[in-house]
This record gives C-alpha cells, structure tokens and sequence, in this order.
C-alpha cells in the first residue's frame, strides 16, 4: 500500500480555503510565524517498529486487520504515515522482532519509501527460542558471568545489523532488578551492568552514540537496576563521549518534574534522546499529549532554550515515540502522537524567550507564566497543516487516512488475520 501525492493534493484541495485564511490571520499575530512553519516542516520523529501492530498489554490483544507481518511491511506502513504527515522518516528497530535477513533489500526498501534508521534497540527482557541462558534473573546485571556474556554478545550483535542498516545509535533498556528486597546486591548489580556495557560500548562504530534508558520500576517491583536519569547519567559518564541518557516520558514516579530533568540533562550536554508518550498512573505507554499536554509543551520549552543556548554542545536529541495499546488503529494513533509532539512543540517555538528572560530577571512571576500561556493557549493547528502541505503532506492526515481508506487497503493486501512481531 503506497499513497501519492496525487491522492493527497486532491484530498487538500476541498481543505485548502479555509486553510489559507486561517493562516493569514494567524501570521498577523504573531510576528516569527514563518520561522516556526520552517522548523515544524523540517522536523522528524522516529516510529518505532513495535507500535504498527495490535498493542499490547499484559492481558490482551485485539486484532484489527491488515497488521504487518514483516519487516518490508512495517516499513510500508511508516511510509503511509510520513507520506501523509511528513514527520516520520525514520524507523526504530527492536532485535529480535525486527531481525533484517537481507539487510540490502530492507535498505532499498527504506530508501524508496524515504525513510533512514533511527536507533536499533536490544531485547535482554524476553527469552528467545533457542536461547542457552535465560534473562529470569536479569541480563547485564546478572550474577552469571555466562549470562551477561551472552546478553553483551546480543547487544554486539544489534549493533552490527544497525551497521549494516546505516542506523547510527543503540538503545538500551533493561528489565533488569528485583521484585523483593534481599533478592540482589544493588552495588553488585551497578557493577556487573557497568562493565557489561563497557564491552557493549567498545563494540560501537566511532560515530555512534549508546542511549541509556532508565526506569523505576516494572517489570521489576522493588528495585530497577537503572532507576532513574542519576544512575543512567553516571552510567553514560563512565562510558564515554558517546553515551547518553535516553529520557521516556513514561519512566518516572508520579509528578516527577521531567522538563527540570531535560533541562538538567541538557546543561551537561547529557540528552541523547527521547521516548514520547504519555500517561496517566505509570508506564501507561498512551498516544502523546493525551494526559498533559501542559507538560509535554514545558518539556519543549527546555528543549528549545537547551537548542538554542547549546554552550554544552548537546546533540540534538533522538526523537522517538514510544506508545503502544490495544484501542486505536496503530497508524491513527501514531499519526495523534506526531500531531501531539510537533503541537508542543510549535507552541514552544511560540515562546517570546527574550521577554521570558527579561520576565525572569525581574522576578516577575505573573509575566512569566503569562509568556508562557499565551504560547500554550494559541491554536497552532494552521501552523502544522501548512508545514505539511509545503512538503506536500496533507492539511489533515487522520481525515485522509480515513478517506483513502487505507484501512481496508490493508486488509485487503494482507488480509484480516496477519498479525505483526513486537509487544
Ligand atoms: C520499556 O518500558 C521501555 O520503554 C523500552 O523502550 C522498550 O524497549 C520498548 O517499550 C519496547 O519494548
Ligand atoms: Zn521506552
Ligand atoms: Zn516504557
Ligand atoms: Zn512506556
């Protein structure tokens, strides 16, 4: 299934008044408006390959029809969803789930379709047929030098099929802690997952970086070896220039001031990348913007002071979705998220920063946060939709989802049982 720009330009056309209009009157208010539809048109996030089939939770799935069944499939998918947004030219890969048997042919296939590698990621919390020693007791934390051997061999082993992809990062998250207290040494368990990715990290091609996720707790319910951004930022230190700490929106006890942890990361020029989604109890995995789109928006508000005040020279971050569930239509869904992430942060862009400074200079709290309501309170659905048509995208790409039916084009290819790899 492959979308053309025909389809999408006649598709706008009913569109394309009303939008016009609302555009002009937007660019009278607010004087950096171009800059903004610049930036939003020239922004990617990466899909990741486990959010294209039915979702998953613990305790069940539910089939939809027309999911991909492989590789070439998935990748056909993210092109429907860059064809129609325009912000998604990129896929992450999770091993096993998504192992290239012909690394050449998936490249061709990526490129004809535009899309490039974002970061590969490892699987060291599920056992795999076949495998000789299990992951019950963690990976590269575990007691068994045996065992992390051959969690660092299959971490060694992603990076290669990466290479072969032209990916250039790694990420990896561990399941790896305990559920009861006495079960593990932390400091052992510290020290066993930091020399384990010091063979991990030496097997990395020199321009790439090693993201670092952490998380609280889950699957493990008394101790995460890699809790929090403290232990993954130490981690990254001990390793080199080029790890990183990975943040996930997800990943934090409730209330956890993430924009202050960005801000942080950033400081040290420490924010490899991100996981977007959202939540409202824990790592609930919901489409982006769902639950606090306040939040998100603040969040971009320190991604865009760190990228425009980069003194610590932090790359800019890996953007990558991180969601998955078993309501919505996969492509739906993901097409919410990017609207969610890229309306965050075109209200970010909206920011007055030199009067927001000047706010914070004079300890004027009211002006301050009123700075920053204004920017959050304005509509910036025009702004997004003219960012795609001028890459040829389309102004509503869930109502052209829906007309083009690109549903039932898909079941009727792949028929209503396939079923995709992931979660
Ligand atoms: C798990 O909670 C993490 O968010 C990981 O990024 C994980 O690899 C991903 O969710 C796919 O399982
Ligand atoms: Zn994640
Ligand atoms: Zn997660
Ligand atoms: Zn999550």
């Amino acid at each position: 299934m492959q979308i053309d720009k025909k389809q999408i330009a006649t598709f706008n056309k009913n569109l394309l008044v009303e939008h016009k209009e609302n555009l002009t009157s937007l660019s009278k208010k607010h004087k950096n408006i171009e800059q903004v539809i610049d930036t939003i048109s020239n922004y990617n996030i990466a899909i990741p390959s486990w959010a294209l089939g039915a979702g998953g939770t613990r305790f069940g799935k539910f089939g939809f029809g027309g999911e991909p069944s492989n590789l070439e499939q998935k990748l056909e998918d993210i092109g429907v969803i860059n064809t129609l947004t325009k912000s998604a030219n990129a896929v992450s890969l999770h091993i096993p789930w998504d192992i290239p048997k012909d690394a050449e042919a998936i490249k061709a296939k990526a490129k004809s379709l535009g899309i490039q590698f974002d970061a590969m990621n490892s699987n060291t919390f599920q056992d795999q047929e076949g495998q000789e020693h299990s992951y019950k007791f963690g990976s590269l934390c575990h007691t068994d030098k045996k065992v992390r051997d051959q969690a660092v061999a299959h971490n060694k082993q992603v990076i290669d099929y990466g290479v072969a992809l032209g990916s250039k990062s790694l990420t990896i998250w561990l399941a790896d802690g305990s559920n009861f207290p006495g079960q593990l040494n932390f400091r052992r368990a510290f020290e066993n997952t930091l020399s384990s990715l010091k063979e991990i990290y030496a097997h990395l091609p020199s321009d790439w970086k090693l993201f670092i996720e952490y998380k609280p707790y889950e699957p493990n319910f008394y101790s995460m070896v890699i809790q929090d951004w403290g232990t993954s930022h130490m981690l990254a230190k001990d390793l080199g220039e080029q790890a990183y700490t990975l943040v996930d929106l997800g990943h934090h006890l409730p209330n956890t001031n993430i924009e202050h942890i960005v801000a942080t990361l950033m400081t040290r020029g420490m924010l490899g990348g991100f996981h977007f989604n959202d939540s409202k109890y824990g790592d609930d995995d919901l489409s982006v913007g769902v639950i606090k789109p306040y939040q998100l928006f603040l969040i971009f508000n320190e991604l865009v002071f760190g990228m425009e005040n980069n003194s610590s020279n932090n790359p800019i971050p890996a953007w990558m979705i991180d969601a998955s569930h078993n309501l919505k239509d996969p492509l739906e869904d993901l097409i919410q998220s990017i609207e969610a992430i890229e309306t965050a942060y075109a209200k970010a862009l909206l920011i007055d920063q030199e009067a927001l400074e000047s706010a914070q200079l004079n300890n004027d709290v009211v002006e301050a946060q009123r700075i920053l309501q204004d920017a959050f309170n304005t509509d910036v659905k025009t702004i997004l939709a003219e960012a795609r048509l001028r890459n040829d995208g389309a102004i509503d790409p869930i109502l052209a989802f829906r007309n083009l039916e690109v549903r039932n084009e898909l079941i009727k290819e792949r028929g209503l049982k396939s079923t995709a790899t992931g979660l």
